[in-house]
C-alpha cells in the first residue's frame, strides 16, 4: 500500500497506520496499526487530545481477528446439506457467475420482491458491509427486507409518540451538571454506549453525584458507578414508573408550570395513575406486588427524583426489548416530563437518546420536519419494491424521522415465518432467495430453531462473511470478505458523540478475500446495471460521502489523522429551544407539545397500545399460565467480550469471561445445581446446554444467558453453543419491539455424559 505521509517509527521498518474498529458495539474507536513487512505487529489506541476515543478490550485484540486461522480464505460452494457446513473451494469467477445467474433467475421467475436482503450490523462504516449490496440490489429492481430496529424499536416508538423525534439525548458531559441520575436497565460499563460514556460516569462518581441502577442483575455498572442498586422483576418497569408518578402526583411534587405549558394529556394520565379510570390506584404497594421492589424504596426514589432537580433518568433499551417494551419506555418519557427535567442542563429527556447526529449531517436541535407528513398516499422509497407502498396501520406514519412505516416489509421477528408462509401467511411476498451480508441472523434473530427450518426451505442463499458462523453454514455460495484492516472506510459515531474515525487500509487483503464493495463491483457488471457508482474508486466514494456532510470540512486531513473530533461550542441538550422559546419551536408531534396522551396512538384504538403509558402483561410474563411449566424469566443481555456474535471465536475474549447461564443461589439450590455445573436451559422453542454461574448478582426468578455465542446443535437438537435465541420468541410487541428479554424458561441439571 502507499504509506506516503504516514508516520514512520524507529528505524523506518514500522509504519503506523491510523485506522480503527467499527463493529456494532456501541463504539467506533481509534486503532493505530503498527505495520512491519505488510503485517500488523501491534495496535495502539487514541493517545491524543481529549476526548480520547480509546478502544476496548476487543479492539485491542483485533490482531487475533485479522490473523485468525479460521478466516474464510476463498469462495466456496455448498456440497453437503444446508446448514451442515460442507463446502468445496471454487474460483471467484465461478462464484460470481452463479450468484448473478441465480439473481436473474429469481427476478425473472418470481419478481424482485422474492429476494430477501438481510443487512446485518457487522460493519458500521459508511461504505462496506451491506451498503454496496443494498445499492446494487436497488438498481437491480429491489428486494424485500424487514422493519423494526432490533436494538431499540420499543424506545424509538415511545420517543416518537411522546416527542415526535428520536433526538432526545444530551452530551454525556452534561451529566456532570445533574444532581441525581437514574440508570434504568443501562449497563454502559459493559455495553459500550459511545466510548466516552464510562470515563464520564467515572467523573460523575468522583464529583459525588448520586447514581441509582435499576436492573434485575447487579451489573458492572451497579458495582462501579452506583450508590444504590434496585433489583426489579423483568418486564415490570412500567409498573414501578407508574407508581413513582403516583407518589409525585399525590405529593404534589410534579412541575405544574411545565406540565401546563409544554404537555398535553396530563389529566388523562393522572386519572389512570390515581385509579379514577379503572378503580386501581397505582400505589407503591400495588407496584411492589408486581415488581418485588419494596413500596418504601419506590416512594423514596420518586421523591428524590422529583426534588433533586436537575435530574437525569436514562432509560436503557434493554427493558424496552420486551414483550410490552414501549409501555416502559413511554412511562419513562412521561416521568421526565412531569418533573420538568426536559430541555435543561443536567436533566435528560428519556427516549431514544440520540444527541449528536452525524447521520442527519448536523447536530443542531432535535427536530423532525416540524410538520407531520401525509403518507396516506404512499411512501416514497429508493427501493423499487417498496416505492409507493401504503403505511402500516400500526405505525406512527404521520410523524417524520424515525419510524419505518412501509407495509411492504415484514417485522424483524417474522422473517422466518414469512420465508415459510409467504403471501399465504399474510406477508408481502413469497421469498425464494436470501442475500445475507454482515449478519449472523440464524444466531441473532429470535427463535433460532424455526430459523433453521426457514433457511432450509429457500431456493438459494448467498452470504458475505469473514468466518464460518452459524449463518454462513447455511450458504449455497459463501464469499470471503476482508476486515477493516484490509480496506478503507469512515465510521460515523454510534449515537451521541461528535466525531468520525477514518479507517485507513493498513495491509493488503489476506488470502483471496475481497471487500463487499469489490464483490459488488464485479457482480454489478454481470447484472448489467448502471456502473456510475461501482466504477468509482473507494477513495472517490468516501470523498463524495464526506462532501455530503456539513461537519466534515477537510477530507484529506481526516484521512491523515484517522480521526476527526468535532468541536461543539456547548454541551448538546435536546429540546433546549422548545423549552426556551416554545412559540417558535413546537415539538414535532401532532399537537406541537409533549404528548403524555398521544393523539396518533389514540387514533389506532388498540388497547394493547394505549394512548397513555400503562402497565400491561403478556403471555411470557412472570404471572402468565405458562410460568407454571417455565417459571424463570430469561434475560439475553449484551456481553463485554463480544459485539453480538462478532468476537465469539477470539481466544483472548473467551478466556476473559467464559459463557455461562447466570442463576441465583436460591434457584440453583432448588434444582441441585452448583456453580460450574452443566445445566440445560429450555422451553418449548428449544434447549441449550452450558455451565451455570451461580451468583448473588442476579435476582431470584431470573436467568441470564448473554446473547451472541454461536449456535451449535448436537444430533439431538440440543444447542451446545448456548445461543440465547434458541429460547426467545418471534412475536413483536404491539409497538414493534423485539422481545428478547421476555421468554419464560426452566433450568435443570444436564444429563451426565
Ligand atoms: N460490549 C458490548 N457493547 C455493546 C454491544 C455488544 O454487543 N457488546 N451492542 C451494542 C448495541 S448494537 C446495542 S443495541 C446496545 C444495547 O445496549 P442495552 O440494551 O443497554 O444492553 P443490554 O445488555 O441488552 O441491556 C442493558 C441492561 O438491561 C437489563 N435489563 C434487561 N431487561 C430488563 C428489564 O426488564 N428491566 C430492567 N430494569 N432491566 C432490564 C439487563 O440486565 C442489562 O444489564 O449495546 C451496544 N453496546
Ligand atoms: N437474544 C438476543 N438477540 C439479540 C440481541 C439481544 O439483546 N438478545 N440484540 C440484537 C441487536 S441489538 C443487534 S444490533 C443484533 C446484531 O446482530 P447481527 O447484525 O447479526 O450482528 P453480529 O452477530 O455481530 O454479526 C455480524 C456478522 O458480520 C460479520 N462482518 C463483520 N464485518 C463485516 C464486513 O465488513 N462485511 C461482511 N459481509 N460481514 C462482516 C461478522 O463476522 C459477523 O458474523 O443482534 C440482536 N440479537
Ligand atoms: S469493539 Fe467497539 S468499543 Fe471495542 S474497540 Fe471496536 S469499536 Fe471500539
Ligand atoms: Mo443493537
Amino acid at each position: 500500500m502507499n504509506t506516503d505521509g504516514m508516520e514512520k517509527k524507529g528505524d523506518g521498518d514500522v509504519t503506523i497506520v491510523p485506522t480503527g474498529c467499527c463493529h456494532d458495539c456501541g463504539g467506533r474507536c481509534v486503532l493505530r496499526a503498527h505495520v512491519k513487512d505488510g503485517r500488523i505487529i501491534r495496535f495502539e489506541t487514541d493517545n491524543g487530545a481529549d476526548p480520547q476515543i480509546r478502544a476496548c478490550l476487543r479492539g485491542r485484540a483485533y490482531r487475533q481477528r485479522v490473523y485468525h486461522p479460521d478466516r474464510l480464505k476463498y469462495p466456496m460452494r455448498r456440497i453437503g446439506n444446508r446448514g451442515e457446513g460442507k463446502f468445496e473451494r471454487i474460483t471467484w469467477d465461478e462464484a460470481l457467475d452463479e450468484v448473478a445467474a441465480k439473481l436473474m433467475e429469481v427476478k425473472n421467475r418470481y419478481g424482485n420482491a422474492s429476494i430477501l436482503f438481510n443487512p446485518g450490523a457487522g460493519n458500521q462504516g459508511m461504505l462496506h458491509g451491506p451498503i454496496p449490496v443494498g445499492l446494487m440490489l436497488q438498481q437491480f429492481g429491489g428486494f424485500t427486507r424487514f422493519w423494526g430496529g432490533v436494538s431499540y424499536e420499543g424506545a424509538l416508538f415511545a420517543s416518537m409518540a411522546t416527542y415526535g423525534t428520536i433526538r432526545t439525548g444530551n452530551s454525556r458531559e452534561d451529566l456532570l451538571d445533574s444532581k441525581f441520575i437514574i440508570m434504568w436497565g443501562w449497563n454502559p460499563a459493559n455495553t459500550i454506549w459511545d466510548p466516552e460514556t464510562s470515563p464520564t460516569l467515572s467523573r460523575v462518581r468522583e464529583k459525588g453525584i448520586k447514581m441509582v441502577v435499576i436492573d434485575p442483575r447487579f451489573t458492572d455498572s451497579a458495582a462501579v458507578f452506583a450508590d444504590q442498586w434496585i433489583p426489579i422483576r423483568p418486564g415490570t418497569d412500567a409498573a414501578m414508573l407508574t407508581a413513582m408518578a403516583y407518589v409525585i402526583i399525590t405529593e404534589n411534587l410534579y412541575d405544574n408550570a411545565f406540565v401546563e405549558k409544554y404537555t398535553v394529556g396530563f389529566d388523562t394520565y393522572r386519572d389512570y395513575v390515581l385509579g379514577i379510570e379503572d378503580k386501581e390506584p397505582k400505589t407503591p404497594e400495588w407496584a411492589e406486588a408486581i415488581t418485588t421492589v419494596p413500596a418504601g424504596v419506590i416512594t423514596d426514589l420518586a421523591r428524590e427524583y422529583a426534588t433533586q432537580k436537575p435530574a437525569a433518568l436514562i432509560a436503557g433499551w434493554g427493558p424496552a426489548r420486551t414483550a410490552m417494551g414501549e409501555q416502559y419506555a413511554r412511562a419513562a418519557t412521561v416521568l421526565t416530563a412531569i418533573t420538568g427535567n426536559i430541555g435543561i442542563n443536567g436533566g435528560y429527556a428519556a427516549g431514544f437518546m440520540r444527541a449528536y447526529s452525524s447521520r442527519e449531517m448536523k447536530y443542531i436541535q432535535p427536530q423532525g420536519s416540524g410538520k407531520p407528513r401525509d403518507k396516506s398516499k404512499g411512501i416514497p422509497s429508493s427501493n423499487p419494491v417498496e416505492d409507493g407502498s401504503l403505511p402500516r396501520a400500526d405505525s406512527l406514519y404521520k410523524l417524520s424521522g424515525g419510524t419505518n412505516s412501509t407495509s411492504a416489509r415484514m417485522h424483524y421477528t417474522k422473517v422466518w415465518d414469512a420465508i415459510i408462509k409467504g403471501r399465504s401467511g399474510g406477508y408481502p411476498s413469497d421469498l425464494k432467495m436470501a442475500y445475507i451480508v454482515g449478519s449472523n441472523c440464524i444466531n441473532q434473530y429470535p427463535n433460532t430453531n424455526y430459523g433453521v427450518k426457514a433457511l432450509k426451505s429457500l431456493d438459494f442463499i448467498v452470504v458475505h462473511e469473514q468466518f464460518m458462523t452459524a449463518t454462513a453454514r447455511f450458504a449455497d455460495i459463501l464469499l470471503p470478505v476482508n476486515t477493516f484492516m484490509e480496506r478503507s472506510d469512515i465510521a460515523p459515531p454510534w449515537l451521541g458523540s461528535p466525531y468520525y474515525i477514518y479507517l485507513n487500509k493498513a495491509i493488503d487483503s489476506l488470502y483471496e478475500s475481497k471487500s463487499d464493495l469489490e464483490i459488488c463491483k464485479e457482480l454489478s457488471k454481470r447484472l448489467d446495471i448502471s456502473q456510475d457508482f461501482f466504477a468509482m474508486s473507494e477513495d472517490d466514494i468516501l470523498r463524495f460521502f464526506s462532501s455530503q456532510r456539513q461537519d466534515i470540512k477537510d477530507y484529506d486531513e481526516m484521512k491523515k489523522d484517522g480521526v476527526l473530533k468535532i468541536d461543539i461550542p456547548e454541551p448538546i441538550v435536546s429540546f433546549k429551544d422548545q423549552i426556551r422559546d416554545p412559540e417558535n419551536n413546537p415539538f414535532p408531534t401532532l399537537s406541537g407539545k409533549i404528548e403524555i396522551d398521544c393523539a396518533h396512538l389514540a387514533e389506532m384504538k388498540n388497547p394493547r397500545i394505549p394512548s397513555i403509558p400503562k402497565y400491561l402483561g403478556h403471555e411470557e410474563h412472570y404471572d402468565a399460565p405458562k410460568a407454571d411449566e417455565y417459571p424463570l424469566q430469561l434475560l439475553t443481555t449484551h456481553f463485554k467480550t463480544r459485539a453480538h456474535s462478532t468476537w465469539h471465536n477470539i481466544p483472548w475474549m473467551q478466556e476473559t469471561e467464559p459463557h455461562a447461564a447466570w442463576i441465583s443461589r436460591v434457584d440453583a439450590e432448588k434444582r441441585g445445581v452448583a456453580d460450574g455445573d452443566m445445566v440445560d436451559v429450555y422451553n418449548d422453542r428449544g434447549r441449550i446446554r452450558i455451565p451455570a454461574k451461580v451468583t448473588e448478582r442476579i435476582m431470584p426468578g431470573v436467568v441470564n444467558v448473554s446473547q451472541g455465542t454461536w449456535f451449535d446443535p448436537d444430533e439431538h437438537g440440543v444447542d451446545r453453543g448456548g445461543c440465547a435465541n434458541v429460547l426467545t420468541k418471534d412475536v413483536m410487541s404491539p409497538g414493534g419491539a423485539v422481545p428478547m428479554n421476555s421468554a419464560l424458561v426452566q433450568v435443570e441439571p444436564s444429563p451426565k455424559e
